[in-house]
């Protein structure tokens, strides 16, 4: 594996090391209902949980291999290929994948087998096992580890030099043509325990499928628009940059969230209007789809009509008044207020390809979720935390609602099985962000059930219906429960 990762590094490839490979293989494996199990225990954790995972058991068929090899090294040599055939069809398989990808997983092999062949040697000597032979053993194994150990921190560090975090760092974006209007006064709930109105860069959630972030260096990046397009478009990041930028507040929010979570942000995004794109490069006739791939290879689908029909979708190269992060896009991703982040939301954005549903799917349309797929209408309560105890009395109950581009227009909440009470909404921007709301609560002494719900700008309320995640988005009613003393 050291020597791997040292290819891997050497080729400036770090994600054609086979347990990064074999990793994102797994990742496009795994079926939905198992996403959403380690999306909700382990969160933007679940890439960590991954790989320790693969480790762990890598770490368990090594030990298997080492085993069958104490008496025929064949087995052991046959336990490797294997192993190495597995990493190189994980490596070749990926959609960004270039023949030498395969590279890594073979030198890892060779590597591994030369390993098993200096131990065996050693600890079968000619004349026989031996209290000699054991130590000889023991001090080539601890060489291998450390020779192993430095493979790998050497393909670390070698892998780094395609990092772009010092080219953001020194990236300055052009202040926009036309500025978000002001969050207005008031648009932050001041209570302990309510989420900031708007989302810090480094709180956003992040939900991709990427195990190494894609280094993408904006000297190199180009969006291509092309397919049931007039004229083909082809831009630089500096051509993008030369447009007209605007800047708004737009609420992202993933399908995967659950009745009460978070995966959900509010930032301001500076970018080129989408449509604009579109215009100029002329959708023709027939056309009802735009399929965004990412560098990662991702392919996400939009309805055209949603990006058309005058809401603010975005080439975003800007969040909260820096470059993108690079989890969360650098140097261009997609935004489109309204639709969940899987239909709309593209990161590290390369191509646009203008097409129709009925000829293209994308990754996670193919995995049978929605094609169409606006964010729910979902509503929070942010204070008290679940299982608090309050004392009686005056009690702050607070939260977020959002239903982007419909807005909310009013949050309404419950005490146990009580009449539904109207919170008090606290000003937005507009229509694309969350808003958040509280109530005063005079709390009697017991355990109390506390739920909520929202109405958006068509009218219609939340529905109570509990639905999972999968295929366009949970529905249901927050409820918390608390002790007041
Ligand atoms: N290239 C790429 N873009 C992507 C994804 C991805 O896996 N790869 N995930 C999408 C999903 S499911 C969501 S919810 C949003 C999340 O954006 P964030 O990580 O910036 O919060 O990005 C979207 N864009
Ligand atoms: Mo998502």
């Amino acid at each position: 594996m050291g020597a791997a990762e040292l290819a891997a590094g050497a080729l400036g490839r770090p994600g054609s090391a086979p347990v990064l490979a074999v990793g994102a293989g797994f990742v496009d494996l795994t079926p939905v209902w198992l996403k959403d199990v380690a999306i909700r225990r382990f969160g933007s954790d679940d890439k960590t949980v991954l790989l320790l995972g693969l480790a762990a058991g890598i770490a368990v068929i090594a030990a298997a291999i080492g085993s069958l090899s104490r008496f025929r090294a064949r087995r052991g040599l046959a336990g490797l290929a294997v192993l190495g055939a597995v990493g190189v069809l994980a490596a070749l398989t990926r959609p960004t994948a270039e023949p030498w990808d395969a590279l890594p997983s073979v030198v890892g092999t060779a590597a591994g087998m030369a390993a098993l062949v200096l131990l065996t040697r050693t600890a079968n000597p000619a004349t026989g096992p031996d209290a000699a032979a054991r130590r000889r053993v023991l001090l080539t194994g601890a060489g291998l580890t450390v020779a192993a150990v430095a493979a790998g921190a050497a393909g670390r560090l070698l892998a780094r030099r395609g990092d772009v975090a010092g080219v953001r760092a020194g990236l300055r974006l052009p202040p926009p043509r036309g500025s978000a209007r002001p969050v207005p006064d008031g648009a932050q709930v001041r209570a302990p325990g309510m989420p900031s109105f708007t989302t810090s860069n480094a709180d956003f959630y992040r939900v991709d499928t990427a195990l190494t972030l894609p280094q993408v260096d904006p000297r190199d990046w180009t969006l291509r628009i092309h397919g049931l397009v007039a004229r083909p478009v082809e831009l630089s990041f500096a051509d993008l940059l030369g447009l007209p930028l605007v800047e708004r507040d737009i609420t992202l929010a993933c399908v995967s969230n659950q009745v009460g979570g978070d995966l959900a942000g509010n930032a301001r995004w500076l970018g080129a209007p989408l449509a604009g794109l579109l215009r100029r490069a002329g959708v023709r006739a027939g056309a009802d789809q735009i399929l965004s791939r990412g560098a990662d290879g991702m392919t996400l689908s939009t309805p055209l009509a949603a990006v058309l029909d005058g809401r603010d979708a975005l080439v975003a190269v800007g969040m909260n008044g820096e470059p993108l992060p690079v989890a969360h896009g650098f140097p261009a991703r997609l935004v489109v207020p309204g639709l969940y982040g899987y239909v709309s939301a593209t990161k590290w954005v390369v191509d646009l390809k203008v097409t129709r549903f009925a000829t293209d799917r994308a990754y996670w349309t193919r995995r049978g979720y929605a094609e169409r797929a606006p964010v729910k209408t979902f509503s929070r309560i942010d204070v008290p935390r679940p299982f608090a105890r309050v004392r009686a009395g005056r009690v702050v109950v607070a939260g977020t609602a959002w239903a982007q581009h419909r807005g909310v227009v009013a949050v309404e909440w419950q005490v146990d099985d009580g009449p539904w009470r109207a919170a008090q909404l606290a000003p937005v921007p507009g229509p694309d962000t969350w808003r958040q709301w509280a109530a005063e609560w005079d709390a009697a002494p017991g355990s109390h059930t506390l739920r909520v719900r929202a109405a958006d700008g068509t009218g219609r309320t939340q529905p109570a219906h509990r639905a999972p995640p999968f295929p366009d988005g949970a529905t249901g009613r927050h409820s918390v429960v608390v002790t007041v003393v």
